[in-house]
């Protein structure tokens, strides 16, 4: 399944509703790939930024895939403190549009729930906002001290549907893979992850003149970055 992706950046939300459709419409008028746009859940959750992309994504039909990954907490505060819904998908129909759930740490349950938003859009019957519900068992920088607002009984149960693990455990029992096979796999990773933070290091500082450089479209470079 090959898609776009408008990537959440650092600040939390306030990307325009043009950058949806200056995103989208060029590739719909393409036909492929699809663009996606990938969300936390805690700026759904405080801001409306999200209402003026996904009104605008299903005023044109656009083919545009939102997936919110909720994790339960922005920071350190918890969904229920936030907002009185219990699904961010919820507010799906109010943007005209199909709100949908899934195990955010099933991977087959989200690639089915992707798949299906995929085959809508590329129909030109508009966007899905696709909620993963998960959870995230580790602190949201190494400056936060989640033991300051969460028991560690919620963390440790929360470990045991990690969606790697999971997905490896269904693969060895339905016998497509083996335990080897996992192993060199998860070693390949490691050196992959490994060998991009070396080069990242070694990479020279970027030129300042190319600092706004994709903020708008380029004569020579129309491509999104
Ligand atoms: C426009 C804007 N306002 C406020 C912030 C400060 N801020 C940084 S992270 C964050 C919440 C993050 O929540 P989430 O995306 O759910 O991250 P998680 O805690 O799951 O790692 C906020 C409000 C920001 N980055 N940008
Ligand atoms: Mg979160």
């Amino acid at each position: 399944m090959q898609m776009g992706f408008d990537f959440h950046d650092g600040a939390q939300g306030p990307g325009s509703p043009a950058q949806t459709g200056g995103f989208a419409v060029p590739w719909d008028l393409r036909g492929q790939p699809l663009p996606g746009g990938l969300a936390p859940d805690g700026p759904l959750w405080s801001l409306d930024w999200m209402s003026l992309k996904a009104r605008f994504a299903a005023i044109h039909a656009l083919p545009v895939i939102f997936v919110c990954e909720n994790n339960e907490y922005a920071i350190s505060v918890r969904q229920d403190k936030q907002m009185a819904v219990r699904d961010v998908s919820s507010r799906a129909v109010g943007y005209g549009m199909p709100g949908v759930v899934v195990d955010g740490s099933d991977v087959l349950a989200c690639y089915a729930a992707m798949r299906s938003a995929r085959e809508r859009a590329l129909a030109g019957e508009g966007p899905t906002l696709i909620e993963c519900k998960t959870y995230r068992y580790l602190p949201h920088t190494s400056d936060d001290d989640d033991k300051t607002y969460r028991p560690r009984s919620e963390v440790d149960e929360h470990r045991h549907s990690d969606p790697i693990d999971r997905f490896a455990a269904y693969l060895l029992e339905h016998q497509l893979t083996d335990a080897a096979a996992l192993e060199a796999l998860q070693a390949e990773v490691v050196a992959e992850v490994e060998a991009a933070i070396t080069a990242a290091w070694d990479a020279p500082d970027p030129d300042p003149a190319t600092a706004m450089r994709h903020v708008f479209a380029d004569e020579d470079d129309p491509t999104p970055p």
